[in-house]
């Protein structure tokens, strides 16, 4: 029997996608950069399902890839040739929420939006949240570790999880839903699991803490007349308002192709190096404390040039929204070379001037878009118009590693960044998860050629 005619067999005829026309759409990923034939694409209902199509594979020596909203920028998501899809999409269950533990097990294909909607009428929030929230699903935020908007406050994924199932690449299932606050019998598997991006299981259901829903936001956009005047507002920001959430970072030519893109009117007159989002969230409205905090740096920071705030939610989510374009704005201009990374507040002022200059003397007049996450040092480098994309990602990760920056902060390695792994990661590091890969995965079922290079 044909490998299709088995996992049909197992998990049912109707869920085992092979038409190209159907499967294409699991083939190419977000930034249209990654793409490969899938072998076909399974939609498996449960773990018991996934654990048949694992020992399936395993047993035809087919490789998996699993995807989830499929909105992940480095390549982790989608097949590099041959290889059988596993899309989550049916893993779509919310259990019920305990209100009193502030937890609820959501099914790994659950999207962000969709937790969020379920959870926020209950008075309480989900500690993620990021612009693709409405594809981007709960198991590829935990496979990813991923970050966004919010880590100032909550941290990242790996701290919103305190339970998992997950099936291992002999199809056995591992069910750590039942989430204690102690516990320390042994080692940290779902800990383990968050970040490891497919490589080590498939991740099916996984049970998340929640926090209160904060119902007053106020925000702000400050223009800045350069970037380190930027860094200075959110270091005099920071101790003045307990409440802060958020601190986001565009610049001109960011903003400039978000409204080529979307139509959107200047948020503010006149035109400015750098932008910072800010937003304070609490139970209790933070307007006024937020207004006080802006006046008094507007005294220490001379490169402070003008303040807009969001009057009600509608304004709120419009000064979002200039961050939030950022992503399909540069999707619709062309396929960039995107490069997230984080360098350490003491290098970033230095970071920010320079990066631009790394990229033009590989790429001369390609456009460097740079945004991100400013408390973190988190910078997504957008390269568009470049040729040599290889050249382009080498010379920026190499830079970062100069100032002891990390080549993923948020989104991964991916296929896109392995061979540059060792930039980030010590020998006996690199060694120590190639022997957990090698224990957990021997015959290399799961995302080959994610996080380490093939073979
Ligand atoms: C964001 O912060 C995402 O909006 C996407 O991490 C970043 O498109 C990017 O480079
Ligand atoms: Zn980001």
């Amino acid at each position: 029997m044909t490998l299709e005619a088995e996992l049909g067999e197992a998990i049912g005829p109707v869920q085992v996608l092979t038409d190209p026309s159907v499967t294409a759409s699991y083939e190419t990923d977000w930034t249209r950069h990654f793409s490969g034939q899938a072998r076909c694409v399974v939609r498996p209902g449960d773990a018991r399902d996934v654990g048949s199509v694992l020992r399936l594979c395993g047993r035809h020596g087919v490789a998996v890839v699993t995807q989830g909203g499929n909105t992940g920028l480095v390549g982790g998501g989608v097949p590099d040739g041959g290889e059988v899809v596993l899309s989550t999409s049916r893993l779509s269950d919310i259990g019920p929420v305990d209100v009193a533990a502030g937890q609820v097990t959501v099914g790994a294909g659950v999207t962000l939006t969709a937790l969020q909607e379920v959870v926020r009428p209950l008075g309480l929030d989900f500690g993620v949240d990021f612009a693709a929230r409405d594809s981007a699903t709960i198991g590829g935020l935990v496979s990813t570790n991923a970050g966004g908007e919010r880590v100032l406050r909550y941290g990242t994924m790996r701290q919103q999880v305190v339970g998992l199932e997950a099936v291992l690449a002999d199809g056995s299932v591992l069910s750590r839903l039942e989430a204690l606050p102690k516990e320390n019998t042994g080692y940290d598997l779902v800990g383990l699991l968050a970040g490891s991006e497919g490589t080590l299981a498939v991740i099916t259901a996984v049970r998340v803490r929640l926090w209160p829903l904060l119902t007053h936001r106020t925000v702000a956009l400050l223009a800045l007349d350069s970037t380190s005047a930027a860094l200075q507002a959110l270091a005099e920001l920071k101790p003045r308002l307990g409440a802060l959430e958020a601190a986001e970072l565009f610049l001109a030519d960011g903003l400039a192709l978000v409204r080529e893109h979307t139509g959107l009117p200047a948020p503010m007159a006149g035109e400015h190096a750098a932008y910072l989002l800010v937003e304070c969230a609490d139970r209790v409205d933070r307007g006024d404390e937020m207004l006080e905090a802006l006046e008094e740096v507007s005294g220490l920071v001379p490169g402070l040039a003008d303040i807009v705030m969001g009057a009600d939610e509608r304004g709120r989510r419009g000064l979002w929204r200039y961050r939030e374009a950022h992503t399909e704005s540069i999707n619709a201009t062309g396929v960039p070379v995107k490069l997230d990374v984080a360098v350490p507040h003491s290098h970033l002022e230095r970071a920010l001037e320079e990066l631009p200059g790394v990229v033009t003397q590989v790429a001369p007049g390609a456009r460097t878009i740079i945004f991100g996450h400013l408390n973190e040092g988190n910078l997504h480098v957008n390269v568009l118009g470049a040729t040599d994309h290889h050249g382009v990602s080498e010379a920026v990760l190499r830079y970062v590693a100069s100032l002891h920056g990390s080549i993923s902060a948020e989104h991964g390695i991916g296929r896109a960044k392995t061979q540059w792994l060792a930039l980030s990661r010590s020998e006996p590091e690199i060694a120590a998860m190639r022997s957990i890969k090698a224990a957990l995965d021997p015959g290399l079922l799961l995302n080959p050629g994610v996080i380490f290079p093939h073979g």
